[in-house]
């Protein structure tokens, strides 16, 4: 290969950078490959010019480390995602590449702001939420490992929706991120491929032929993802689908959205739109199209690249591990199948051996409506020869179950791939424990609640497949890029190692109780407030008091995180001090901000409900702004990466055995915010990390809720005997936040009062409870900040970098490249 002949004098020990070069640098590339002057040059020009100038650092290391990989011919990973929500490059890249300051000396010698032109990038918003944020915490630390591994995804044209509120609801836009280019990314004319759909199966003899009825091209397209301060980079490559007509704003705007994307999809429009549910399931063709054009591109890619060096596919399960970033790539398992037995000639035993040593599968939900079934008859319609292996692997794997277990009838009809009934589903969770060596829960309770509920009986049969790995966040982006003067502090304390071992941010705890140190921390918690502050000024025109207490819950609106609960306990907050206007009310802001899905109603509801109680709140003189409450519209990584340095309390409220793991929990702890919390996901294991004294929980535990459920529970019970409770339903139920309007919320609140299926109710009291001891708490400050300084520096446990090892030991078994540097 040409390029393993590539050599550079710059590829090892690159030398730093001077301001002068850097400034000539970018010059050239604002005028030879953006085409401007600097005279005529606009911000979003400079911004260009500035992502490829850094982009060329950040490619001499890429080169190496794929050079290195291919050398070294170990093995690899392959992490398949139909979500990566990587979030803005720029300042990632000059942080890894410890350019920060040369870039922005260059810039401000060239009369260009980089705080500006940082703002002025697009957020790739390839991701709903939770799971693909994490995917791309992951990409950042194999980078950061020099792990041999890679990302497969899709370069959806629209990602999530761009979130406006328009009369206190939830309106949708079409996200066109492309529209302003790509400057980071790298098109790959050469890595093409065709995936197939459709037509019908025969066979010759016992080989089995797929005679597809049409295809469509998957083009690659590479985004670099830097390692820390490593010379190396990992790739992300992303499938783009070839051709299609063009599409129609105005449907998109006139409500049901994903509707008129799919109606117009010919085909080839597969990597159109990216679905916005989180949770929810809904069977919908494009959806199941796009699931097999992500696996059919990425496993040939897979294949070429090892057949490249490799004389056999034999040997494919000791060179190549492939996750499965919950089922939605599982059409992988059948997929690598097809390919193992029909193309290349294999045993069935044989290609099934190699099949389970090479998958692995991370299940990140317990909610039974977001598990994934396809109806049969579509996936004939669509993949009639993956159809015909599911069935084949149903067989010998029921055949197996009845040899060593003794069951009975029902364990088998539980236990099938195929769900009976008038419709039958093939059951993508099932086939992902059954075709996988490993699978895994993503925090301590999940995995626990894994094996003892959803796949309880997948557990017997198989009680060594399961296991916990504990998810992460990187504390490159987390922290070092979302709160630069927090990160400068430690750095000063401690040196700057915690960026790639976060376990060393335990090392500040000799500094815990020095005033200076103390004073600094918060310090920065304030300017963090200020610099919030000021963005709800600026958006929102709401003034925001940075003096104020600032209590944030920010992520996707779903009944399960229990956002209602929230408000329930602002408008008793709200009914309490009108009640007593004289008592010193700890000043409070409350801060609320996440997407609902498009068909959700019950979330819609919530977010209009959030608007219409902040308009009555912060228009009410009488509380003289001692309490605010604001929605920060369209929720999105870089909104993030501004909300979380600023919290004072993180809201984790979900109900206890809901929110597999949570990572905001994480994120939050880690920039000093302190957790009010139920006994659920991760939050279980920062209190472990934390502390009690550290940490706000409340709530029924896991078996309470159970034991609730099981007597039957009744929310009447609840709000007839709390008065508060009784006042803040009253206050709903009298339409008192929509006066214009009082019927508004009626479903809502009859939903609370007898259903109540997340159980706010039950936990209402003692979250109202815990909240009158986070205000008592605030009230000494030197306090509050030792509970800070503790959540800080208890959070190395909590890094994606010690994540990654423990996927990489435990079930990839892949080990880091020889280093670069
Ligand atoms: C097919 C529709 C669909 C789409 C997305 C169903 C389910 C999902 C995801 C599983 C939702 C998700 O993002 N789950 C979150 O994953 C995070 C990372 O592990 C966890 O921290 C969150 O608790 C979990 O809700």
């Amino acid at each position: 290969m040409p390029m393993d002949n590539f050599d550079s004098p710059f590829l090892y020990n690159r030398p730093k950078i001077d301001t002068e070069s850097l400034k000539k640098a970018i010059v050239s590339k604002l005028i030879f490959s953006i085409g401007r002057s600097p005279q005529e040059a606009s911000q979003r020009d400079w911004l260009n010019a500035t992502l490829s100038a850094v982009r060329d650092f950040v490619t001499e290391g890429w080169i190496t480390t794929a050079r290195q990989a291919r050398a070294e011919d170990t093995r690899r990973v392959y992490y398949l995602s139909m979500e990566f929500l990587i979030g803005r490059s720029l300042s990632n890249a000059m942080i890894a590449e410890g350019l920060y300051e040369t870039v922005q000396t260059a810039l401000a010698e060239l009369d260009v702001d980089l705080e500006t032109i940082i703002e002025k990038e697009v957020d790739p918003g390839l991701g709903n939420g939770g799971l693909g944020r994490l995917a791309a915490c992951f990409m950042d630390s194999i980078a950061t490992l020099n792990l041999p591994g890679m990302g497969y995804g899709i370069r959806y044209e629209y990602g999530m929706f761009r979130q406006k509120i328009e009369n206190g609801q939830q309106v949708e836009c079409p996200d066109a991120w492309l529209e302003k280019g790509a400057p980071w990314e790298f098109m790959r004319p050469s890595k093409k491929y065709k995936v197939a759909f459709g037509g019908h199966i025969y066979f010759e003899d016992k080989k089995c032929i797929w005679s597809p009825q049409d295809c469509v091209t998957a083009l690659a397209y590479d985004q670099m993802i830097p390692g820390y301060e490593n010379n190396s980079a990992a790739t992300l490559r992303l499938w783009a689908a070839h051709g299609g007509e063009s599409f129609d704003l105005a449907d998109f705007n006139r409500g049901d959205h994903l509707g008129a994307v799919e109606e117009r999809s010919s085909k080839k429009n597969l990597s159109r739109v990216l679905y916005p549910d989180d949770s929810t399931w809904n069977g919908r063709e494009l959806r199941l199209r796009q699931e097999y054009f992500l696996v059919a591109a990425s496993l040939q890619d897979i294949i070429r690249r090892h057949k490249r060096t490799h004389k056999t596919i034999e040997d494919l399960a000791d060179k190549v591990a492939i996750h499965l970033n919950d089922t939605h790539p599982t059409l992988a398992i059948p997929e690598l199948m097809r390919i193992l037995v029909d193309e290349e000639g294999l045993e069935w035993e044989n290609a099934w051996d190699m099949t389970r040593r090479i998958f692995s599968y991370t299940c990140h939900t317990l909610m039974s409506e977001a598990l994934e079934t396809w109806p049969v008859e579509m996936m004939a319609n669509i993949l009639p020869r993956h159809l015909q292996i599911i069935f084949d692997i149903n067989d010998h794997f029921l055949e197996y179950v009845r040899t060593y277990i003794t069951t009975d009838n029902d364990f088998i009809s539980r236990v099938s791939l195929i769900e009976e009934g008038y419709q039958r589903k093939v059951r993508m969770g099932w086939l992902s424990v059954v075709g996988s060596h490993k699978v895994n829960g993503v925090a301590a309770i999940h995995s626990d609640l894994m094996v003892s509920s959803t796949f309880a009986d997948f557990a017997r049969i198989y009680p060594e497949r399961f296991t916990n790995v504990t998810n992460g966040i990187t504390p490159r982006r987390w922290l070092a890029v979302a709160n630069p003067k927090l990160a400068a502090l430690f750095d000063q304390y401690i040196g700057h190692q915690w960026r790639t071992d976060l376990s060393q941010i335990k090392q500040l705890s000799q500094f815990a109780s020095e005033s200076a140190f103390k004073r600094a921390i918060a310090d920065i918690k304030f300017e963090n407030k200020v610099k919030l502050a000021n963005y709800v000024k600026k958006t929102l025109d709401i003034d925001l008091d940075p003096r104020a207490l600032f209590d944030v819950q920010v992520k996707r609106i779903h009944e399960y995180k229990r956002q209602i609960l929230n408000v329930l306990h602002i408008i008793a907050r709200y009914q309490a001090m009108l009640e007593n206007p004289e008592k010193e009310w700890q000043p409070r802001v409350f801060i609320l901000a996440g997407k609902a899905a498009s068909a959700y109603y019950a979330a819609k509801q919530t977010i209009h409900l959030i608007n219409d109680v902040a308009n009555i709140i912060n228009n009410d003189e009488r509380l003289k702004g001692r309490l605010k409450l604001v929605f920060i519209p369209n929720y999105s990584v870089s909104l993030a990466q501004l909300i979380i340095p600023a919290a004072d309390i993180s809201e984790q409220i979900s109900l206890a055995g809901t929110e597999a793991s949570g990572t905001s929990n994480m994120k939050f702890a880690l920039n000093g915010a302190l957790t009010l919390g139920t006994l659920d996901g991760a939050n279980v294991e920062i209190l472990d990390n934390v502390g009690e004294e550290h940490i706000f929980i409340f709530g029924n535990t896991v078996e309470q809720v159970n034991a609730l459920r099981q007597k039957g529970y009744n929310p009447a019970e609840y709000y007839q005997q709390d008065e508060q409770l009784n006042r803040v339903i009253g206050a709903l139920v009298a339409g008192k936040f929509s006066p214009e309007d009082p019927m508004r919320y009626t479903n809502l609140t009859q939903n609370l009062q007898y259903h109540d299926y997340y159980q706010s109710l039950a936990d209402f009291r003692s979250y109202v409870d815990a909240q009158a001891k986070v205000d008592e708490k605030y009230k000494n400050r030197d306090k509050w900040i030792d509970s800070t300084i503790q959540n800080i520096i208890n959070m190395g446990f909590f890094s994606s970098d010690r994540t990654i090892m423990e996927y990489a030991d435990n079930i990839w078994k892949v080990k880091p490249l020889s280093t670069n540097k």
